[in-house]
């Protein structure tokens, strides 16, 4: 009797807890691993301990390297890698054995397990290729060319084709005992600029719902792929919810929402700092009323030219915002002066290690306290 009563305070109190930190939101695919519907209540519980820190391609590359084993630029400035490591999948659909950038897909591989098995978190992009002339993602030469991707269209197979391949390697993500590691994919972002082939002038909303959802369903339903959190990130120009949700899929689709955004250097660190929390505003709001969660998907300066930036533009602006996490862009090898992280000897090195000593930015070993 005794221990009854007690099994059901103890009951109680979980439940409530769990609510309380969220715990309680299920992924968009009901049939998602136990190990996904943990990742989502973990990144849940971890908006009320801080931001993650993320960054692109960070082990594959960085300033005056390419892939030695653990080396990472961030992880040179201030001892710790990124909480978040965010890969791209473009070029997998074409069979090709390297990515866009160069990143051999079998290496990615192996780095998101290596990143898994330390507790760290992975998001995947995919810049694929114009399905109708194979150019590259940002050729939007052709016409209809979303629509001919779906189901009755011209290019719909070749379509099922492309995501028969990133089926398989996202099941091919699987730890040492076997388990497909939980990812997210965060698939036709930027949808709300017109630079790429799927973006706003190049298809009406209702193509661009009809082809998520189609996405979702192929990767989910029929080919069994149960380890993804869905992440939809439209770019930085929403002036409110409506606007934000204009090519929203539903929340039945969706896991984590977020924006694309880049300091230009139009800009003065002011004006970016003034937009970056508006739209932070914006994007809590949809979150909290859509129950998803909320993070910044992109984000950077290119070559980061102000040397206290990260204190004292970016953090002011993002420090209150309950965003999961922000993503910074890659440190290009192959292209000069493409990075959005410190490197030793750059110029906001001494800032970002301020950056990362604040208690509520979190990198790999802080999310695996
Ligand atoms: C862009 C640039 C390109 C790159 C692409 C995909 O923002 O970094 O050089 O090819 O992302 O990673």
């Amino acid at each position: 009797m005794k221990l009854t009563s007690s099994l059901i305070v103890a009951a109680v109190l979980l439940t409530s807890c769990n609510l309380q930190s969220g715990t309680g939101v299920k992924p968009a695919d009901n049939q998602a691993t136990t190990e996904t519907i943990q990742l989502l209540s973990r990144m849940h519980i971890l908006t009320d301990k801080g931001i993650m820190f993320g960054h692109q391609d960070d082990l594959a590359y960085g300033i005056g390297w390419i892939a030695p084993k653990g080396k990472s630029d961030v992880f040179s400035v201030c001892g710790d890698y990124p909480a978040v490591f965010g890969w791209d999948l473009g070029h997998l659909e074409t069979g090709s054995a390297c990515n866009l950038d160069s990143v051999p897909f079998g290496s990615m591989k192996s780095w998101a397990i290596d990143v898994n098995a330390h507790g760290g978190i992975n998001t995947f992009s995919w810049h694929l290729n114009n399905p109708v002339n194979d150019s590259s993602a940002w050729n939007f030469s052709t016409t209809g060319t979303v629509k001919s991707i779906l189901p009755g269209g011209e290019k719909h197979d070749k379509y099922t084709q492309w995501l028969d391949a990133v089926a398989d390697f996202f099941t091919s993500l699987k730890d040492s005992s076997g388990k497909p590691i939980p990812v997210i994919f965060r698939p036709f972002h930027e949808q709300s600029g017109d630079w790429f082939w799927w973006g706003k002038k190049h298809c009406s909303s209702q193509e661009f719902v009809e082809l998520w959802r189609f996405t979702f369903k192929y990767l989910t339903e029929t080919k069994q792929v149960h380890n993804l959190l869905f992440a939809f990130s439209p770019s930085d120009d929403f002036r409110n919810k409506a606007d934000f949700m204009e090519r929203y899929p539903g929340d039945e689709y969706v896991d984590i929402i977020g924006f694309d955004i880049y300091q230009m250097s139009s800009q003065s660190n002011r004006q970016f700092a003034e937009k970056l929390s508006n739209k932070l505003k914006i994007l809590a709001q949809v979150a909290k009323d859509n129950n998803k969660l909320p993070a910044i998907t992109e984000i950077g300066y290119e070559q980061i030219p102000y040397p206290t930036w990260w204190t004292e533009v970016l953090w002011p602006a993002i420090k209150s915002s309950g965003m999961s996490y922000a993503l910074f862009w890659r440190n290009a090898a192959n292209r000069p002066n493409h990075f959005y992280a410190p490197y030793p000897g750059q110029q906001s090195e001494k800032d970002f290690v301020n950056f990362f000593n604040l208690p509520e930015t979190l990198f790999r070993s802080d999310i695996n306290k």
